[in-house]
């Protein structure tokens, strides 16, 4: 018998590499999409399988983590012997707009999904991943972060996250469900969304090299990240349930680099050099220039500026994450380098970007709804 098992935010980032690495692994994969007027399973379409077919591997279920009744429906149904809760609405600026939306999905989307365990008596058999998240240390009281560094969140993302871990790991001591937190830091990929930093940097230096952008804003500069990549931490999140006992694991690289970092590292993948001025304030000002020309780039063209808008009402400054448990009990390391991480995001947003050119170069025009 195959294994199976649930996973909410199939659509994301990690829902596409957890479901890659599971289907080798032989799993039979369960995912819960939500409804979207317009197609939102891009990551995952190369895992699509008819459903007229017999014996998929790979089937996709409507529902959605503010909705009981749908997940309690679908984990009747499907039954399975692992559940991957990675849906969230996981973007930390949005959630100071949609603090209580983010507080029903990510926060009470976890209480929900254990509840179906136990209404459906599945205590014993169903094992429960919770994606819980650096963001948790926020004002971080202790450098580097490890298992019991204290909490001290910022951000209506991070407060809903901290019920989620705390009912993760209540429901581990009440009803001795085998269930546990993975504290991953940022991770990231060539289908990591548009809007976080790291992708929007690769995305909008792509487009520049070739012409398509002149400028990109950024908000705080400054701010440290441990930065990994998605591939290696979503082994991490089946080895968890893999274990005889359930623990709660950080998953990080040990490395911090800036927002800054980041830009400068993206741009000389390019072959582009840039020199920055000033600190970044909050205030909308020139940040960097180019310093050789290189493809559309000339020398003195202004390519980053800060925008106020990007900087949040509380931030999370520096976050540095110590894997050691994971190493020590997992066995586990990550394999992709800082570098290798820019390289690959650049190599990927810069075909992306050339074919828009190619678009543009060849007068396409897009279809005009209005016409
Ligand atoms: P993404 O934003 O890429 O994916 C989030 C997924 O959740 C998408 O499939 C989204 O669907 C789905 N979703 C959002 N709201 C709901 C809802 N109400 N009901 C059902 N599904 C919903 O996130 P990542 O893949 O990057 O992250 C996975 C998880 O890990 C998240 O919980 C995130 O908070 C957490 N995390 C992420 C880290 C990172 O650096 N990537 C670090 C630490 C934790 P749709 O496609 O329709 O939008
Ligand atoms: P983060 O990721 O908030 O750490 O949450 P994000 O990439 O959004 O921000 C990282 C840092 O960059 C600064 N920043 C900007 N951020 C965005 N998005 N856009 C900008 O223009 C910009 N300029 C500077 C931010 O202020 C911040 O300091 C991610 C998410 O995946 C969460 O779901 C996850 O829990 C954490 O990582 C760990």
């Amino acid at each position: 018998m195959k294994k199976k098992a649930l996973i909410t935010g199939v659509t994301g980032q990690d829902g596409a590499y957890l479901s890659e690495f599971l289907l080798r692994k032989g799993y039979e994969v369960h995912g819960i999409k939500r409804r979207t007027s317009l197609f939102n399973t891009d990551r995952i379409d190369h895992l699509y399988q008819d459903p007229h077919v017999d014996n998929r591997s790979f089937i996709l279920h409507y529902g959605d983590l503010t909705d009981s009744t749908s997940l309690v429906r679908i984990v009747q149904k499907v039954q399975p012997d692992e559940i991957y809760n990675l849906a969230a609405q996981s973007h930390v600026a949005v959630s100071f707009e949609e603090p209580e939306y983010t507080a029903n999905a990510d926060g009470l989307g976890a209480l929900r999904l254990l509840e179906a365990i136990r209404i459906l008596g599945l205590e014993k058999k169903t094992r429960f991943y919770q994606a819980s998240t650096s963001e948790l240390y926020g004002l971080v009281q202790e450098v580097p972060q490890r298992e019991t560094t204290p909490f001290y969140p910022r951000s209506p993302y991070a407060v809903a996250k901290l019920y989620a871990y705390w009912i993760t790991v209540n429901y581990r001591e009440a009803y001795g469900l085998y269930a546990c937190n993975g504290i991953l830091f940022n991770h990231e990929s060539p289908v990591r969304g548009e809007t976080f930093v790291t992708r929007k940097i690769t995305r909008a230096v792509a487009r520049i090299a070739l012409g398509l952008q002149d400028c990109l804003y950024l908000g705080n500069l400054d701010a440290l990240r441990d930065w990994g990549h998605a591939r290696d931490y979503v082994e991490m999140q089946w080895l968890m349930l893999q274990q005889e006992q359930p623990e709660d694991f950080v998953i990080a690289t040990g490395q911090q680099f800036s927002v800054r970092q980041f830009v400068e590292h993206a741009a000389q993948q390019l072959g582009i050099t840039l020199s920055f001025e000033g600190k970044g304030e909050k205030e909308i000002g020139v940040v960097a220039k180019v310093e050789g020309d290189r493809a559309k780039c000339k020398v003195g063209d202004v390519v980053v500026r800060v925008d106020p808008r990007y900087f949040r009402p509380t931030e999370v400054e520096t976050l540095l994450g110590d894997p050691t448990k994971a190493r020590e009990k997992l066995g586990w390391k990550p394999r992709t380098s800082f570098e290798e991480l820019v390289r690959e995001m650049i190599e990927s947003d810069y075909a992306a970007a050339r074919r828009d050119s190619l678009v543009k170069l060849a007068g396409f025009k897009a279809y005009d709804y209005h016409e």
